[in-house]
């Protein structure tokens, strides 16, 4: 299993909105056949594996980090493979909770007389696809909100100076997260203030692009912003009350507008923009802040998982901005508190993770 999940893991997220799994053919203790998931479209990690194991499949061991498919997707059951391959047990690390498997595929195998063994290496295989669970559950993205601050934990001084609070290996950590998720969201006062090309740039491989998303409930973003690409992937989520004309400018640049009812707080609801994104098979959102975006993000309980970029210094003074904006929690009881807290360096920076949902396995 720790082979499969090294297979998953290589798919480096580029199976979006697919899971990423890993499959390993055993046949008296010797590896046959390996597979990762391809792209979304192209084949599953056991049709790999048994595909490249062939006749030697026949009497032998299927390991795999998630539950075969039994249903017609993009491509056929793999439980249809697994069985005609005459696999004789499987060894699976957890069920797929995707509605048209959840459980019937480990019952079609069992059906066909597969010894079916659930739950080895269960932990690494949850971690792995966090993205894809959130997403297939909850119809929403998984959401990263991630800041860059000062050990006080501002964002910018008074005068608005924040480049660079941090340092190269941040920065750096900060692109990887880009190339992760399929889309980062930013607020308009983000692109007003910095104008980002909230572009993936890893120096060692290609990176994956995200879409581009600016909530931005009066359409101020820039016509010339520098995320407004001829790529066709910026959206700018916006509301109704939006005037018609800005939106037509930002369109003929090449940017997709999206226009959503008012929310309560006269702002872009967010919550409708993520559930959006989760219907067009985006299972990642990394929210880059700001301040206003990241605060209604946690006072609508959407962020999932925490990351905190920390400078080693102190900006202070009562009107630099703050990472995390909005009313705030009130009471301690209400501040939502991580778990699964990893402490690392990057360069001189301290970068502190978390999930913001109790139970989750963590990342140890
Ligand atoms: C597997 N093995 O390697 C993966 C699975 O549209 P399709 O046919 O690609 O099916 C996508 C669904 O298949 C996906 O939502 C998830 O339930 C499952 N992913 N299953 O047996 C794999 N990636
Ligand atoms: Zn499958």
């Amino acid at each position: 299993m720790t082979e499969a999940l090294d297979l998953a893991r290589g798919c480096d997220h580029a199976t979006s909105p697919n899971p990423m799994v890993g499959a390993v053919v055993l046949r008296q203790g010797t590896v046959v056949g390996r597979g990762r998931t391809a792209p979304a479209g192209g084949p599953h990690a056991e049709v790999v594996a048994l595909a490249e194991a062939a006749g030697a499949a026949r009497g032998a061991t299927l390991v795999v980090s998630l539950e075969p498919c039994c249903h017609l997707g993009r491509t056929p059951p793999c439980t249809d493979a697994v069985i005609a391959a005459g696999i004789s047990r499987c060894v699976v690390a957890m069920r797929d909770p995707n509605p048209m498997v959840d459980g019937r595929g480990i019952e079609r195998l069992r059906q066909a007389g597969i010894e079916v063994r659930l739950g080895v290496g269960a932990g690494g295989a949850r971690r792995l696809n966090e993205f894809y669970l959130r997403w297939v559950t909850a119809r929403l993205p998984f959401v990263t909100a991630k800041f860059a601050a000062s050990l006080d934990g501002r964002i910018a001084t008074a005068s608005g100076e924040a480049r660079w609070i941090t340092g190269e290996a941040a920065r750096h950590l900060a692109h990887l997260l880009r190339h992760q998720h399929d889309a980062v969201l930013v607020g308009a006062g983000t692109v007003l203030a910095d104008d980002p090309q909230l572009t993936a740039r890893l120096p060692d491989r290609e990176a994956r692009q995200p879409l581009r998303v600016v909530v931005d409930s009066r359409l101020s973003t820039p016509v010339t912003s520098r995320l407004i690409g001829s790529d066709g992937r910026s959206l700018i989520a916006t509301t109704e009350a939006a005037p018609a004309r800005a939106r037509h400018a930002l369109e003929a640049r090449g940017a997709r507008v999206e226009a959503f009812p008012v929310a309560a707080d006269g702002r872009v609801p967010l919550r409708a923009v993520l559930a959006m994104l989760a219907a067009e098979g985006r299972i990642s959102v990394l929210v880059e802040g700001g301040a206003r975006v990241h605060g209604s993000l946690f006072a609508e309980g959407l962020a999932d998982r925490v990351v905190a970029l920390l400078a080693p210094r102190i900006i202070g003074g009562a009107s630099a901005p703050a990472a995390v904006g909005g009313p705030g929690a009130l009471h301690l009881a209400d501040a939502p508190e991580l778990h699964g807290v990893r402490v690392e360096r990057a360069g001189a920076d301290i970068v502190v993770s978390g999930s913001t949902r109790a139970g989750h396995p963590g990342r140890g």
